[in-house]
């Protein structure tokens, strides 16, 4: 008896220890699934934009305003090669390097690590003159989901980031800073070109198409004409930085499949 005890309260431990049994666990899965399925949606239909093009990177913006605050929803895609999506994924969800390759970033704190899968940020991001400074509190999760091609080849990776609330963050209301609300993802398929002759794969055989989706609300006033030029310059900058950053720290490591 003691020995079943023992082993239901390891059970219990490991059990608690996964994201599945924390309280925003129903909100995780449903805005990741969502915001999946939003991401695989082309922008051949819905008033996409293009408004910035290089090599293989597009970026598309849809106009919006919620109470005269500019909202523009972003999709962009990407193709890397020499990469794989867990790869991909893993460098934007990790936040020990985040500060690599994140150029708008002042600070950045882990309010819960809720999982490994599954953390709670706190970030006060730099400021945009003439705009008050802003800090976004949101939790992300990283995750593999099956293959849209239905092959027994990689899966696709997705990090998603939702704004939320938490008991260790500042109040945003009189607070120093105006908090914004964001839901950002990022979604990586790998495509493994075979090698002749039942060769190794090796990363001349990778290819990574990454769809990145983005949408903030300032949550205060901005001037609209300075946001859409800062948000204009900065995607770019962000996706083309974040994929030569994981390009170069992967060229010489093995694959992570
Ligand atoms: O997705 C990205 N990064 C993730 C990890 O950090 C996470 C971050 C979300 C960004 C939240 C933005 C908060 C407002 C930033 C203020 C602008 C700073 C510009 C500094 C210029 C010197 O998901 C990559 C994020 C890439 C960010 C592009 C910038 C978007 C600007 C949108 C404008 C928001 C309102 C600003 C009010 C003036």
């Amino acid at each position: 008896e003691a020995a079943f005890k023992e082993r239901l309260k390891t059970i219990i431990l490991l059990n608690s220890t996964k994201s599945e049994n924390h309280p925003l666990w129903t909100e995780i899965d449903r805005v990741t699934l969502e915001q999946l399925h939003y991401a695989k949606l082309g922008v051949g239909e819905g008033g996409w934009d293009i408004f910035a093009e290089e090599g293989e990177m597009r970026m598309y913006k849809r106009e919006q305003e919620i109470d005269g605050r500019v909202v523009d929803p972003l999709k962009a895609v990407h193709t890397v090669k020499g990469v794989t999506g867990h790869e991909m994924c893993h460098y934007f969800f990790n936040p020990d390097v985040r500060m690599e390759w994140e150029t708008t970033l002042e600070q950045m704190t882990i309010l819960e690590s809720v999982s490994e899968d599954t953390l709670v940020f706190l970030q006060i991001h730099k400021r945009v003159w003439p705009a008050a400074q802003r800090d976004a509190l949101f939790w992300s999760h990283i995750r593999s989901v099956p293959d849209a091609r239905d092959s027994d080849g990689p899966r696709t990776w997705i990090v998603c980031n939702h704004s939320t609330d938490h008991d260790k963050a500042p109040e945003c209301k009189n607070g120093k800073y105006i908090r914004v609300d964001l839901t950002v993802c990022m979604v990586c398929q790998t495509i493994v070109e075979p090698p002749k002759n039942g060769a190794e794969v090796t990363r001349d055989n990778l290819t990574c198409k990454v769809t990145y989706c983005s949408e903030i609300n300032p949550g205060g006033w901005a001037p609209a004409a300075a946001l859409r030029a800062v948000y204009k310059r900065e995607y770019p900058k962000f996706l083309k930085k974040f994929t030569h950053y994981v390009y170069e720290q992967c060229k010489n490591k093995p694959i992570l499949f």
